[in-house]
């Protein structure tokens, strides 16, 4: 019965696709939408339009092109002029074009960057790009420059995202002109090297295509049952004997707090906000692995390399573990710029209710004397912490998150099935699992952030999840994670919702790009590559 319901369902949405007009797929349908594309031609509007992901708030083409030439500058005034290095150096990459920074006035055939306070309207994040004899770049605020700079190489042909020089591509953009701005304010990545270690390198690669797809938070959830990532100089054993471990027993790793700092300044650079997670009080076998003393029984516990969540729990009322939480959570605090600290409080399922709240309580306390926000998975939402705190919500049912806002908590989307990226597309996966359904490119796009008993004011944005457990390396990650985020990256940005039948032929667009900047999607069958 259900599963003639669930036929009939997908017939009728079929019926719609090819009438042109894609409804969301049924909620309760995991599945991910029908498997065969379907063609719809080009998409409406200007031909510049299947270029970009996110889509832009308002783009008028006018006649005519501009060609980017080897004797063009980017001009720049000192406010201006780091991002207009951070553009010329991708640009030269692969025109090979000198492209001198140069002050203004700028001529015909340059780039123009112009940071104006007079352009406050544009917000902190929003650009104006024209381009006309000359491309010029406007914003208020150097992160709105910046994003107008990943929109220009959207511009271009995709060979420009490539990391040598490519010959015979001539380098032309359709006049017009471009307005735009961010729907939400946060627009997150989070990457778990807990459970499988990602190299420092991995990492940067990772905050530098996220900047791309103009997203401005990388969490990195660097600790966990499996592994311990982060040096904690006055604990040294977490890194060195916690961090040793991961999932199916391989090596491990940490970052040394100077790698970390370095982490910080490169998101900073690319106006992403680097926010760690210290997940407590679950989550922990990695530093009781580590230390006798934050067991009770004062024997250090095995280290563990499966899969399971929530058996493990710090010992409360404790001296060693209230001393152990304030060290670790001073230090982190002391390696970000940024104002969050994430606190974990997920799958505390080793924990007593009373002690949950009463420990994560205390533990806003600390992230706030430690000048910093907390940030915390949705369950915390019922603890008393500090209003301003972020919560990210993961799953149905989750009722913490209503609780926290109205205690004057906000909320951040990050619904399972659509926006964790482990989940495998469909069976043949290679990587990844499926506890929350399978999931496509189409659900993975088509669905708005919205957390039951939370006003939509209350949610400032969405963040997908890539945790790893069922990710190796690096070649796993990319496959995984692309091409949905870019899905995700419109959804926080755009602030009109368009569908997936639209959606698909830029993103066939968008892949050359990926390709280019050497990442290593899933082709998926929902799109014409
Ligand atoms: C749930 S989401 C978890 C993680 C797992 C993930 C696997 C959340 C707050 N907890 O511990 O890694 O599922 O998909």
């Amino acid at each position: 019965m259900a599963a003639r319901r669930d036929r009939l369902a997908r017939l009728s949405l079929l019926g719609l696709v090819l009438l042109g007009c894609v409804a969301p797929p049924p909620a309760e349908t995991p599945q991910g939408g029908p498997k065969t594309p379907v063609s719809f031609g080009a998409p409406s509007g200007p031909a510049t339009r299947s270029k970009l992901v996110p889509l832009p708030k308002v783009l008028r083409e006018d006649e005519g092109e501009l060609e980017l030439s080897s004797s063009a500058r980017i001009v720049a005034d000192s406010a201006s002029a780091p991002t207009a290095q951070q553009l010329a150096e991708v640009l030269r990459r692969s025109t090979g074009f000198e492209l001198t920074v140069v002050p203004p006035p700028a001529k015909a055939g340059d780039i123009e960057l112009v940071l104006a306070a007079g352009d406050a309207a544009l917000g902190d994040e929003g650009y104006a790009l024209d381009v006309s004899d000359r491309a010029t770049l406007r914003a208020a605020k150097p992160a709105g420059l910046f994003y107008a700079t990943t929109t220009l190489r959207e511009l271009l042909p995709p060979e420009v995202e490539a990391a040598s020089v490519q010959s015979g591509v001539s380098w032309k953009m359709a006049r017009l002109h471009i307005e735009d701005a961010p729907r939400y304010s946060w627009r997150g990545f989070s990457l778990d090297v807990a459970r499988h270690f990602f190299p420092f390198e991995d990492v940067k690669r990772l905050i530098t295509l996220a900047a791309y797809h103009k997203l401005n938070r990388f969490h990195l959830h660097l600790t966990d049952d499996q592994g311990w990532r982060i040096e904690i100089k006055s604990w040294p054993k977490l890194a060195k004997v916690g961090g040793a471990s991961q999932v199916g027993g391989g090596a491990g790793g940490f970052y040394t707090q100077e790698q970390f700092r370095e982490l910080v300044t490169y998101a900073d650079a690319l106006h992403i906000t680097l926010i760690p997670e210290i997940d407590m009080p679950g989550h922990v076998q990695a530093a009781l692995a580590a230390y006798g003393e934050l067991n009770r029984d004062g024997a250090a516990k095995e280290p563990y390399t499966g899969t399971d969540v929530g058996f493990s729990s710090l010992a409360f009322g404790d001296a060693d573990t209230t001393r152990f939480v304030d060290d670790v959570l001073r230090e982190v605090s002391s390696l970000t710029t940024g104002p969050y600290l994430h606190v974990g409080g997920d799958e505390a399922r080793a924990t007593n209710v009373l002690d949950y709240k009463a420990f994560l309580k205390q533990v806003g306390g600390v992230v706030r004397r430690y000048g910093k926000s907390p940030v915390a998975w949705c369950e915390a939402g019922e603890a008393g912490l500090p209003p301003g705190t972020v919560l990210q919500d993961w799953r149905v049912g989750c009722t913490g998150s209503a609780t926290g806002v109205q205690n004057g908590m906000r909320v951040v989307a990050s619904p399972a099935k659509q926006a964790y990226l482990d989940m495998q597309y469909d069976q043949s996966s290679p990587h990844g699992t499926h506890w929350a359904g399978f999931v496509e490119l189409q659900q993975a796009y088509e669905w708005e952030p919205s957390v039951p008993g939370v006003p939509t004011e209350a949610i400032i944005g969405i963040e997908s999840a890539l945790w790893s457990e069922h990710v190796p390396d690096r070649a796993a990650a990319d496959y995984l994670i692309f091409p949905r985020l870019p899905g995700h990256a419109e959804l926080a940005w755009s602030g009109k919702r368009y569908n997936f039948a639209e959606y698909r032929l830029r993103l066939a667009q968008h892949g050359k790009r990926l390709a280019a900047l050497g990442v290593g999607f899933y082709r998926s069958p929902q799109v014409d590559w």
